[in-house]
């Protein structure tokens, strides 16, 4: 759990890095899952007749960094939400990963209780959720750049990323470092007590596709710079200004975010599913078979595909609220 001092801090500044919280043992399955799903993914490339796709004696961030540039759209495949699309939808490419390692990563107990600090024990797990892998963006192609998942991304608050059914929800942010976050590979930049401004509108901004806080806003503030070690996380209030540096190393970032709001609130995103990830008061509704959660969003999938679900996914950034 956090101290009070913890919890007193993340309610003053907006935001809370907690050093140290996930170790080897549970980030490791999230590695072992994404290296599986790269091989796949490779060998379907190689099936359909790819002849430069790198094999599996090229380590893993090479391999991806790679992929990525030479196959833009495996950047879908990696993501553990399905694409955020109003409108016409592809569906060879409407996909989500949804494996059992992300599922254990949200319920993992040490999350959980930091989240327990700050939303009581009745926590919902919100489908508002990103896999980011970042090569180096020297090696990103053009097109790829502006993707939030692989590219930097530009100030924001994550409130307005929800519909507007949402927008009283107490929803909170876990940023996970499953590796290292620096100022150089692209660590994440906090406004300190930008939460107490309110919900600001958000404006296209110099990251195509990556709407943002207007500059007369910022008004100059440079934030503050969070590097993380892996295994750290970082907890965001949903009005905190935020943004990541450009991964200028050589190496790849990898972070998850994911969300969590009190169990009954909306999660803003009802196409697709949330779940009881910890209940005090009534421990049986808690979901803890990663198969069951899986095929909720391949469910999700299908009522969107079939037309059944006719609302929309996901609240256009730009629209004026
Ligand atoms: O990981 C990143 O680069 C951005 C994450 C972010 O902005 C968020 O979690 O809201």
């Amino acid at each position: 759990m956090l101290s009070d001092v913890q919890v007193a801090q993340f309610h003053r500044d907006g935001f809370l890095l907690v050093e140290d919280v996930l170790d080897d043992d549970d980030l490791r399955p999230l590695e072992t899952e994404y290296s599986a799903l790269l091989d796949a993914y490779a060998q379907r490339l190689v099936a359909a007749g790819k002849i430069d796709v790198p094999g599996p004696e090229v380590p893993f961030a090479e391999r991806y960094t790679t992929m990525v540039r030479r196959f833009p759209d495996c950047i879908d495949e990696f993501n553990i939400s399905l694409p955020l699309v109003n409108g016409e939808i592809d569906p060879a490419a409407f996909r989500a990963h949804t494996g059992p390692a992300v599922f254990g990563l949200l319920t993992n107990p040490k999350i959980l209780d930091a989240v327990e600090s700050l939303l009581g024990p009745e926590i919902a797990s919100s489908p508002v959720q990103q896999m980011r892998l970042k090569p180096p963006l020297a090696r990103l192609s053009d097109d790829s750049v502006a993707h939030s998942s692989v590219g930097n991304t530009s100030w924001h608050q994550d409130t307005v990323a929800v519909l507007p059914e949402a927008l009283t929800t107490d929803q909170i942010t876990v940023w996970v470092a499953v590796t290292d976050a620096s100022e150089e590979n692209g660590c994440l930049v906090s406004i300190p007590k930008s939460h107490l401004e309110g919900a600001h509108r958000h404006v296209p901004g110099p990251i195509p596709r990556e709407p943002t806080v207007p500059a007369e806003i910022i008004d100059g503030r440079e934030g503050e710079a969070l590097p993380a070690e892996r295994g750290s996380i970082i907890l965001f209030d949903k009005q905190n200004i935020h943004c990541s540096k450009p991964n200028v190393s050589t190496q790849l970032r990898w972070s998850v975010d994911i969300r969590y709001h009190p169990v009954g609130q909306a999660s803003g995103r009802p196409a697709f599913p949330g779940f009881v990830a910890r209940s005090r008061a009534d421990p049986t509704a808690e979901l803890h078979d990663p198969d069951v959660w899986n095929k909720m969003w391949a469910d999700a999938r299908e009522r969107i595909i079939s037309g059944e679900y006719t609302g929309p996914i996901f609240q256009d950034w730009m629209a004026e609220r």
